[in-house]
């Protein structure tokens, strides 16, 4: 298919639940290569809408709100400002930072229900629903708690157990309750409406597989294996009192899901930021000629992906995304971030400790940035890159040519004299800096990118180093007003270059040296700053993280970290009922050995096994693939149940079952026997 030529750019990212702060995991894998991709194409003079706000509904709203005893909108009131100014402080430069309460979504997202309704695109479908009987009300799945069936832990939420971390139904609790009343909720019938999604998947295959190939790997798989998986119709409506309501008679009590509002919200925003600023909204909407791109974390990709765009196209009058350069998530000190477990950095904690160096952070989280798979941030690391690289690198870089060029030539940038070869080269390798960039991040490569521009920075340095001037000096002061004109323009490159990647630095930068032109065509050129130009005042970019800094935001971590034990302790599985000596014995475990393995089609779940008890050879499925791969597994000693009952598991008979331990965040760990166990042997 021959590349597309746009004229404008919508460019969306993820709109944040209104429900708490905001963390490193969001920065790095959503809003800072958003934005980056964003000032890039400002640069570069294209027409860009850079869209984003909260979303206001859904249960995490209103749990929110229960746990601080407080209502939704006060929830979304409150934490709605504090987002805006965590992005605003760290220069996410949207063009909107908008709410999905406002009046304009409201209408706006009830019409986009309303077309499809009645042009007959929903499902009318009544299913049995968890019901309050005492509040008198549907229950969300969050809202009803019970005693997990994998686990025991009597805590366990309606989807899922923060013991044990499965995955669950509200069906398969045991002893359900209602957070709201305490009581055994009843099923009662109730009404709701479906999107197809079944209908789209021809069009899906077509539109996703083999149109848009170029979507990065994380993203063009997790697509893959959705559509493959079969994809089903979904309710776009839920039993709530909080959200938009479903614009229809018969539908009283009833509100939009949320997964349904929210990306509308994009749409809403762009109207109320086109109203603003006296441009058409539909112009950023409607016209092919525009690229709409959507910036989002792994977990987000069905619904940007599939559920989103199969809505705009059963809407008929949208443009679809061309690329959702979706990120892996980001963990911290080798742990999943985690909100409840205050496992996080918060961003308007980052500032308060470390005060003005958001282009630290920025940067530490592009050159580690969490694009292909997960990634870690260390505070080392955060340190390492601020000091050896940032401060070392580029802000000696920048420094150096500032302080000779005031010192040798008080302040005024020197002319051009004769080029040796080796001036030649540096001005050559400068010149293929822009593209080199370009290339990078037109491929969403935001970490190669900016290693790129480090490298510019490395450039500047070794030609310094190289060519001596603070020696020459003495001796030959001509050559010395070249040496500094060609430094004096790789630094003014090197703001402009930045700006996408440091945007406060660059501002500093523009201080110091009076660049002609801030943009992207402007760079590449050793006529960036004219000679005879006075630099501004030296200052410094950079400032060196001590280690003092460091430890405290580990120690921080490792309180967290006991705290966190504390509470798991209390949260350990209870010991079950006592049973009888002769009912142990009833239990024949043995020693097996894992012969194959291989996942089980269809599940994300489950892995195949034959497995050797030295008695037989047979198949034992066990829901363990999140933990283990099927590689992993094969050859391993295990210990195994040898006279559990069959049992059909997605219609493959498992004969026995093995045993692991479960950690208390839900991750498995094989209970091996001692590698000179013989296979069949007895364990009691
Ligand atoms: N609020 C989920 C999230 O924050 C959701 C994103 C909406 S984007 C339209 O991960
Ligand atoms: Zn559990």
């Amino acid at each position: 298919m021959a590349k597309k030529s746009f004229n404008r750019y919508t460019v969306t990212s993820a709109l944040p639940y209104a429900n708490g702060p905001v963390h490193i995991g969001h920065l790095a894998g959503v809003y800072v290569p958003a934005d980056i991709y964003v000032r890039y194409l400002r640069s570069k003079g294209k027409d860009v809408a850079f869209i984003c706000g909260s979303d206001e509904h859904g249960v995490a709203i209103t749990l929110k709100a229960r746990k601080e005893g407080i209502t939704p909108q006060q929830v979304v009131d409150k934490y709605h400002e504090q987002i805006k100014k965590s992005f605003s402080d760290f220069g996410i430069s949207f063009d909107i930072y908008h709410r999905t309460s406002s009046k304009t979504h409201h209408e706006t997202a009830a019409d986009f229900f309303k077309k499809l309704y009645d042009e007959g695109k929903f499902v009318e479908q009544s299913s049995k629903q968890f019901f309050d009987p005492v509040e008198k009300q549907f229950l969300a799945d969050r809202y009803i708690k019970g005693t997990c069936p994998t686990c025991s832990f009597p805590e366990a939420y309606g989807d899922q157990c923060e013991n044990c971390g499965s995955t669950l139904s509200p069906g398969e609790l045991i002893n359900p309750k209602s957070m709201l009343s305490g009581a055994e909720p009843t099923m009662e019938e109730t009404k709701h409406w479906y999107f197809p999604l079944d209908q789209y998947e021809d069009w899906l295959k077509e539109w996703i597989l083999e149109e848009h190939k170029e979507w990065k790997p994380n993203v063009y798989g997790q697509c893959k294996s959705w559509i493959d998986n079969g994809l089903k119709p979904r309710p776009m409506t839920r039993d709530l009192d909080w959200g938009i309501s479903v614009p229809l008679k018969d539908a009283k009590g009833k509100v939009l899901y949320v997964w349904f509002d929210a990306p509308i919200g994009y749409i809403s925003a762009t109207k109320d930021w086109a109203k603003e600023t006296g441009k058409n909204w539909e112009d950023y909407w409607k016209k092919e000629d525009t690229r709409l791109l959507h910036f989002i974390g792994k977990d987000n990709i069905v619904f940007h992906c599939i559920i989103f765009p199969a809505l705009l196209k059963a809407e008929g009058s949208y443009i679809l995304p061309d690329n959702v350069p979706a990120n892996e998530f980001l963990n911290l000190e080798s742990n999943k971030i985690s909100t409840s477990r205050n496992w996080a950095v918060w961003l308007h904690e980052y500032l308060e400790e470390f005060p003005d160096k958001q282009d630290t952070l920025r940067y530490v989280l592009t050159a580690n940035a969490p694009e292909t798979k997960d990634n870690d941030f260390t505070w080392k690391d955060f340190q390492a890159r601020n000091n050896s690289e940032l401060l070392a690198i580029f802000g000696n870089f920048i420094n150096r040519a500032v302080v000779l060029t005031h010192k040798y030539f008080d302040g005024m940038v020197p002319s051009l004299g004769e080029l040796t070869p080796e001036d030649q080269a540096t001005i050559d390798a400068l010149k293929a800096f822009p593209d080199k960039i370009s290339a990078s991040l037109d491929q969403f490569k935001f970490r190669e990118a900016v290693n790129h521009l480090m490298d510019l920075a490395r450039l500047g340095n070794k030609y310094l180093a190289d060519t001596e001037p603070w020696k020459l000096i003495k001796t030959d002061p001509e050559r010395v007003k070249t040496i500094m004109n060609i430094a004096i323009q790789i630094s003014g490159n090197l703001a402009v270059l930045s700006e996408p990647f440091l945007p406060h630095t660059a501002q500093k930068l523009y201080k110091t040296i009076p660049v002609n032109g801030t943009k992207w065509e402007d760079t590449g050129s050793t006529e960036i700053v004219n000679s005879g130009a006075s630099l501004g005042e030296q200052q410094y970019l950079f400032e060196r993280i001590e280690d003092e800094q460091i430890e405290a935001q580990v120690k921080k971590l490792t309180d967290t970290r006991a705290k966190n034990m504390e509470t798991d302790n209390q949260k350990v599985t209870p010991v079950k009922e006592e049973m009888k000596f002769d009912d142990f014995m009833k239990m024949d475990l043995r020693v097996g050995e894992v012969k194959t393995a291989e996942k089980v089609e269809k599940s994300d779940k489950l892995i195949k096994m034959t497995v050797d008890t030295g008695i037989d050879t047979r198949t034992i499925v066990s829901g363990i693939a999140k933990h283990f791969s099927p590689e992993e597994m094969v050859g391993k000693k295990v210990t195994v149940l040898a006279n559990l009952a069959p049992r059909k598991i997605m219609g493959i008979e498992s004969q026995g079952m093995l045993l692991f331990a479960e950690n208390s965040d839900g991750s498995l760990k094989a209970v091996n026997p001692d590698a000179a166990a013989e296979n069949g042997a007895t364990i009691a």
